[in-house]
């Protein structure tokens, strides 16, 4: 048997699960990129919400490429499992937001009608950091955003939406990205300059795009975790189910361009500027994490949660949060970094999640600008000490691209792969020409630091 409407009822009573209609909802957004994360995170929160008493925020699904997620959920009505894991045991709920699961290269008309209907206010987005298809120097790749980019599908909707009168859409990106809904905004634009010059105007004045800093860890669902999670449903198969922490944040700028669910009464945090959170975000948690994978993995270390008991490690992630990070980023009142740095170590310690290093390990070039780069032009420009944490961890990338860890999953590989075999790794990396530049150009001291651990 498996997950579904009819299942509902016969589930254990101590799994939670949906208590409005879940047939009664329009569809109030269209979400593209529904990974594991946007399950254990943006849809857990909307259907938190319609538990509320909120109405109509439905979510469609949108994947790219992969037919996997929609096979998964669309034969369950797209509900699933939610497993909030630590060392105290394992708590279950049943998600009812997602509605289902459309695949955009199998049915892209149908992608730009979910778009493009009345009732849907919302466009948001888990592409991770590579889908936004930029170049080396944050600008649009137009030939990367093809027709099988988000690109090309919001602009086809909202073609269809000015010509019939309807009202703009909020586009909401929940991704790592520094300023992530600016970014959004000004790469959206590139691309209608390019390609429909007269939406421009009206994108501008109808669509709003809000920046927001999203926080969960979610590992990749394993098949141990299906068979556990099978068990907690009383046998109940469940192909969608996500496991993830206890621990959930979502600071969302306060600017849409029309109605949205009422997410802070279930915990969201609706502010007039989400840069604080967002830049401690990425280079206190995201910087540790990358430097814990780069360095972990060279340890011989599998998961997160075994790096971090490693002393010299915890040492490492410690200070480049607290040391370097910190120093760099300008609090909001009331945040508390250093609390913050503590409070990331124990979820990084949570025994029960098996989150792999190698993981975070993906997509490198597209993470490390916004982690450490940032951080090493922070502090260069004040003239700090040498970041010393983050240039190990520097070395430790260098390795991995070397082969260190077997393969490389980046979509970068093969001019990093060259980079990092050649005379000068740092140089064809980093600094003014290198394949990530920044406002970090690396010195002598910096150098030795990162070629010691290489
Ligand atoms: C991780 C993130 O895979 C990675 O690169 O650093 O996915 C991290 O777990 C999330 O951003 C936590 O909110």
């Amino acid at each position: 048997m498996r997950l579904g409407a009819q299942a509902l009822a016969n589930l254990p009573a101590q799994v939670a699960r949906p208590i409005y209609d879940r047939e009664a909802q329009a569809v109030g957004i269209v979400h593209i990129g529904i990974g594991a994360f946007h399950r254990a995170h943006m849809a857990w929160y909307t259907d938190a919400a319609m538990n509320a008493g909120d109405r109509d925020w439905a979510i469609t699904g949108v994947s790219l490429r992969s037919p996997g997620v929609a096979r998964q959920m669309n034969p369950q009505s797209g509900l699933y499992t939610v497993a909030e894991q630590s060392g105290e045991g394992s708590a279950l709920r049943i998600a009812g937001a997602v509605r289902n699961v459309l695949v955009a290269s199998e049915e892209p008309e149908a992608v730009i009608a979910a778009i493009a209907s009345p009732t849907t206010r919302i466009v948001s987005l888990t592409v991770t950091e590579k889908g936004y298809c930029r170049d080396g120097q944050g600008g649009l790749d137009f030939a990367l955003a093809h027709s099988l980019s988000f690109y090309y599908f919001v602009t086809q909707a909202l073609l269809r939406r000015r010509d019939a009168g309807l009202s703009g859409l909020t586009l909401l990106s929940c991704d790592n990205l520094a300023d992530n809904g600016a970014k959004l905004a000004a790469l959206m634009r590139h691309y209608l300059e390019r390609h429909e010059p007269d939406l421009v105007g009206w994108f501008a004045d109808n669509c709003a795009c809000p920046g927001t800093m999203i926080d969960r860890i979610v590992p990749a669902t394993t098949d141990e975790d299906r068979a556990q999670i099978a068990e907690g449903l009383g046998g109940l198969a469940d192909e969608a189910c996500v496991v993830t922490e206890p621990f959930s944040q979502w600071v969302i700028e306060d600017r849409f361009a029309g109605p949205r669910p009422r997410w802070e009464a279930v915990g969201a945090e609706l502010v007039a500027d989400v840069a604080p959170y967002e830049t401690a975000k990425l280079r206190m948690l995201n910087g540790a994490h990358s430097a814990l994978a780069y360095c972990g993995l060279a340890a011989g270390h599998t998961y997160v949660h075994e790096a971090v008991a490693d002393p010299a490690l915890r040492a490492l992630a410690e200070r480049l949060m607290c040391e370097e990070a910190a120093p760099t980023i300008a609090a909001a009142p009331g945040q508390d970094l250093q609390a913050y740095a503590t409070l990331l170590l124990d979820r990084f310690a949570n025994p029960a999640l098996n989150h792999r290093l190698i993981q975070i390990a993906m997509d490198g070039s597209q993470k490390i600008p916004q982690r450490w780069l940032e951080t090493l032009a922070a502090q260069a420009a004040k003239g700090g000490r040498p970041c010393k944490a983050i240039l190990t961890a520097i070395g430790a990338w260098i390795a991995h691209l070397r082969g260190a860890n077997g393969g490389v999953d980046d979509p970068r590989a093969a001019e990093l792969a060259r980079a990092a075999a050649s005379t000068d790794p740092v140089g064809a990396l980093f600094g003014q020409g290198g394949l990530l530049p920044s406002e970090w150009s690396p010195a002598a001291s910096d150098i030795a630091i990162i070629t010691a651990a290489e």
